[in-house]
């Protein structure tokens, strides 16, 4: 996104033009909803879609990285690949790719790989600060080759909370930057069970919910509107949190 549309766009939204705006015009997208508003307010404060999140040093480390959310799925399929010692787990790459994968632990791990040290932010009040590391998404997504629709990358789970899937989505912005990795290992050790065992997303421009953990596939899509509840996640399915969740 270019600071100068945002720009535009706020000024059209403080006048009142929004919905004029955006019914027509090349500010549709821009300005479609709510969401737009919060990353342009986020680039107006001087915090671009594409920079760094801060990255921390080895002391910095948190003595122990909490678990929220699922932490200990009971579904059939996950408990079968956690007795296995998730040998035979496979990550998908599938949708508007032009070669779909899937991809084992093995292969994850003789990509090129991209270690950090981050702070993770839960929107419920506390952050832990822990290493990651892992093949970054965009190397994933280059070798599935995007189709020229694909607009949202979406990660599917093996977990379900309160009887529904667990799942997010990002744009395109966040799955290429260079700190969206498919992390298999925190503190140098393979993925604890409540910290998403055995891959799951670091997305570290944005809160904790949208960090996807017991990771099976991710998928290339156009728009989010057909899947589950059309909001892009599973908290933004239930109203609670906002897609677009930037730090
Ligand atoms: N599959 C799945 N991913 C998830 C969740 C979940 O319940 N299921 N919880 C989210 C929330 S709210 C947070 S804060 C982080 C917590 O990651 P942690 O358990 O490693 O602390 O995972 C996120 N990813
Ligand atoms: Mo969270």
């Amino acid at each position: 996104m270019k600071r100068r549309s945002v720009l535009a766009g706020l000024t059209a939204l403080l006048s009142g033009g929004c919905s004029k705006l955006a019914e027509t015009g090349p500010m549709s997208s821009l300005l479609a909803s709510a969401e737009d508003w919060n990353r342009g307010l986020h680039d107006l404060m001087g915090r671009e879609r594409g920079a760094l999140a801060r990255e921390f040093a080895p002391d910095d480390i948190s003595p122990t990285f909490r678990g929220n959310g699922s932490v200990d799925p009971q579904e059939p399929d996950y408990v079968r690949h956690a007795t296995a010692g998730f040998a035979d787990w496979r990550l998908a790459v599938t949708g508007l790719v032009t070669t779909p994968l899937s991809l084992s632990l093995a292969e994850l791990k003789a990509m090129p790989q991209r270690t950090q040290i981050t702070r993770h932010d839960c929107v419920e009040g506390w952050s832990a600060i822990g290493q990651w590391k892992g093949p970054q998404l965009s190397l994933l997504l280059e070798r599935a080759g995007l189709q020229e629709q694909a607009r949202f990358i979406v990660f599917r789970c093996a977990d379900k909370l309160g009887g529904s899937q667990y799942y997010e989505s990002v744009d395109l912005l966040d799955a290429f930057h260079p700190q969206t990795i498919v992390a298999h290992e925190l503190n140098g050790e393979p993925l604890p069970v409540k910290n998403g065992a055995p891959l799951r997303m670091r997305i570290e421009r944005q809160l904790g919910y949208k960090h996807a953990k017991y990771l099976t596939g991710i998928e290339a899509v156009a728009s989010l509107d057909d899947i589950a509840g059309g909001k892009g996640g599973y908290w933004e399915d239930r109203g609670n949190y906002q897609w677009y969740a930037g730090i």
